[in-house]
C-alpha cells in the first residue's frame, strides 16, 4: 500500500481589529490570566516575557490560588494591547517581581477560567508575510507505528522574521492517523535565544491540541529564521481506505510579536495532509510542503506556478542588478519566458504586507 501524504494549503490570519471590550471589566488579578480575558493559557506567557524582570508593588495576598485579587496600583507600566492591563497582572503570584515564578503560576492554573471568556487579542499591523512550516524537502517512507521527529521552522533565508520577541500558536493533531500519546513538542532555542537562557516557554497538550508560546525576556528582539522546535509523532491508524484528503497536522492561531506585543508579521501555517493513495506497498509516504509554493523552481521555460496566493496588489521581478519589472499572475501562473536565464527575486505586495521569494530560470 502506498499512501502519499501531501501538504495542504494555507491558513492566513487576517488583522484582528481593536476591540474595546476584550477584557473583563473589573480589575481583579486572577493569577495566570495576565491579559485578563477570562482564561490562563499560553498567550499569557507573551505578556510575562514582555514585562520580565520588572518590579512593582506587592499584592496584599501573595498567592497563586485561582481567585480574583485586587490589582495593586503601584505598577506604572501598561501593556499596549487592546486589553491594556498593567504590568501588575503579569506578577501572577503577587510577590512584586515578574519572573519565572509567574511562568510557573500560568502553568499551575493553565486552562482555568473566570467570568466572561474573551478571545485573545493581538495588535496585528500589516507588515511582511512569513511562514511557520515543516521543511520536509523529501518525502519520508513511514509505516504505521514508526516514530518521527520533524523540525518546525519559522521564516527562511529570503524572509527573515524581523524583530522577533515571542510567538504563540497551536498544533492540532488528527487522532485518526497519529497516536495522541506519542505527540510532543520540544523548543529549540537556536536563533531565537542565541545566548541561551533568555527564553521562557509554555507547551501544553490537551487532547489532540498542543498550545505553544515562547518569548524572549530581555526586551531585546532578534531578527532571523530557522527552527524553533521539533514535533515528535507516531503514525498509526488505517490510512488505506481514505476517500478524500485528510489533514493530520494543522498549525493554527499563529501570532509573532515584538517586545511591545505588536504583531507585524502575518504568518502562514503549513499543514501536513494525507491524500488518497495507491495500494502498492506497505509504506506510508509523508511529505510536507511550504504554505506558499512556487514551482517548478528552478524553471526551465520561465513559467512558475503559484499556489497559496489568492490576491495581490503588485508583483515585481527584481534582477541581480536591482532592476525592477512589474509582472502579473494569470491562472496561478507567472510567465517569465521573456526573461534571460538567471536568478531573480519575486516581490509580492498585498494589502497585508510583502513577500519575497528567490526564483531561478535555467
Ligand atoms: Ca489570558
Ligand atoms: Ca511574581
Amino acid at each position: 500500500m502506498k499512501i502519499s501524504i501531501q501538504h495542504i494549503t494555507i491558513a492566513f490570519f487576517s488583522c484582528l481589529c481593536f476591540n474595546a471590550y476584550s477584557q473583563n471589566p473589573d480589575s481583579l488579578v486572577w493569577p495566570g490570566d495576565v491579559n485578563n480575558n477570562g482564561i490562563a493559557n499560553h498567550v499569557d506567557l507573551l505578556y510575562v516575557g514582555a514585562s520580565y524582570n520588572t518590579q512593582g508593588e506587592e499584592r496584599d495576598q501573595i498567592t497563586t490560588d485561582w481567585v480574583g485579587n485586587p490589582a495593586p496600583s503601584g505598577w506604572n507600566d501598561l501593556f499596549f494591547t487592546t486589553e491594556m492591563p498593567s504590568f501588575g497582572f503579569a506578577d501572577c503570584d503577587g510577590n512584586g517581581m515578574i519572573g519565572m515564578e509567574d511562568v510557573l503560576t500560568i502553568e499551575n492554573n493553565y486552562g482555568l477560567t473566570h467570568d466572561t471568556l474573551f478571545e485573545d487579542q493581538f495588535n496585528d499591523i500589516p507588515g511582511s508575510f512569513n511562514e511557520l512550516y515543516f521543511p520536509l524537502d523529501e518525502p519520508i517512507q513511514a509505516q504505521s507505528g514508526d516514530s518521527y521527529s520533524i523540525d518546525l521552522h519559522l521564516g527562511d533565508i529570503y524572509n527573515d522574521i524581523q524583530n522577533f520577541y515571542g510567538i504563540a500558536f497551536t498544533i492540532e493533531v488528527n487522532p485518526n492517523f497519529v497516536n495522541l500519546g506519542s505527540v510532543s513538542f520540544a523548543i529549540n532555542s537556536g536563533w531565537i535565544a542565541p545566548n541561551g537562557g533568555d527564553l521562557i516557554d509554555i507547551n501544553k497538550k490537551t487532547d489532540n491540541i498542543i498550545e505553544v508560546a515562547l518569548s524572549r525576556i530581555n526586551m531585546t528582539p532578534v531578527t532571523g529564521h530557522g527552527p524553533i522546535g521539533t514535533l515528535s509523532i507516531v503514525i498509526e491508524g488505517n490510512v488505506t481506505e481514505l476517500s478524500s484528503e485528510q489533514e493530520i497536522i494543522r498549525l493554527d492561531k499563529i501570532h509573532v510579536v515584538d517586545e511591545y506585543l505588536y504583531a507585524y508579521q502575518q504568518i502562514f501555517g503549513g499543514n501536513i495532509t494525507i491524500v488518497n493513495g495507491e495500494t502498492t506497498s506497505n509504506n506510508t509516504v509523508i511529505s510536507a510542503n511550504r504554505p506558499i509554493k512556487i514551482f517548478p523552481n528552478p524553471s526551465l521555460d520561465g513559467k512558475f506556478r503559484v499556489s497559496g496566493l489568492d490576491t495581490y496588489e503588485s508583483l515585481s521581478i527584481i534582477d541581480i542588478t536591482g532592476r525592477r519589472t512589474q509582472v502579473e499572475m494569470y491562472d496561478q501562473e507567472i510567465n517569465l519566458n521573456s526573461f534571460p536565464k538567471g536568478v531573480y527575486f519575486l516581490e509580492i505586495m498585498t494589502s497585508e504586507g510583502k513577500w519575497t521569494e528567490k526564483l531561478m530560470i535555467h
